[in-house]
């Protein structure tokens, strides 16, 4: 079922972290999904204006997995960019399910989105929360006129959301917005998310 879909020299030659496994979806006659295993930190769209999605906390000032290699990679300017963004509220410049834009200083990508996903265990309404994270963060990404961006498995780690119900959440929220965007890309650190990404996609984006 998938082999069809990999695609050729188009998508594969202007991502520039060099995965394999690259599977396109056209979601428009303009737009398209495409999953891909890797490193978040390496991706951009070589000459476009693009954004990596930092899945952060609500502090926003840095921590571990995907958030802590995002801030090492892109270098000590971009906790003070951080830092520049108003508080809401002592300690949280970031609410759950809401978005902030910085530009991406030493990364390739030249923004970064940060966002919140849900603690899947200790959140009233998990999936509203991951769905609000991620639309808030392609809108975002819109008001920024930005056309290529790519996704980490928002909550997929420390904040314990289960892969299946993510995917079903993060691949419809983004099927959504498909007239917005040239392309939005899943970077997935691990082969497993990866599989279940894939099998999701086939299913919730059947011509
Ligand atoms: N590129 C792509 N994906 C990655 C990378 C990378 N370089 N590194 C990790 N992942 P997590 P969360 C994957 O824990 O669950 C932080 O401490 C990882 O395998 O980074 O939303 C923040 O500061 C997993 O599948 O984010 C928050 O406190 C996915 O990214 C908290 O973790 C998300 O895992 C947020 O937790």
């Amino acid at each position: 079922l998938r082999s069809f879909r990999a695609c050729g020299m188009d998508a594969t030659a202007r991502v520039s972290n060099g995965g394999g496994g690259v599977v396109r979806f056209p979601l428009s006659a303009s737009s398209a999904l495409v999953i891909q295993k890797g490193d978040i930190t390496k991706w951009s769209i070589d000459g476009s204006t693009d954004a990596i999605v930092n899945p952060a906390n609500e502090r926003m000032l840095g921590g571990g997995g995907a958030d802590g290699a995002i801030h090492r990679a892109a270098g000590p300017e971009l906790v003070q960019a951080c830092r520049n963004v108003p508080e809401v509220r002592p300690g949280v410049r970031c609410p759950t399910g809401e978005a902030r834009i910085t530009p991406g200083f030493m990364l390739p990508a030249s923004h970064v989105i940060h966002t919140v996903g849900p603690i899947y265990n200790t959140d009233g309404n998990p999936a509203a929360s991951l769905a609000s994270a991620y639309r808030n963060s392609l809108r975002v990404a819109k008001e920024n006129n930005i056309g290529y961006m790519a996704f980490p498995a928002i909550s997929c780690g420390v904040y314990g959301y289960p892969y299946d119900e993510a995917a079903t959440v993060a691949i419809s929220t983004i099927k959504e917005f498909q007239n917005d965007f040239k392309e939005v890309h899943f970077v997935l650190f691990s082969p497993d998310i990866y599989d279940v990404w894939l099998n999701k996609a086939d299913e919730l984006l059947k011509e």
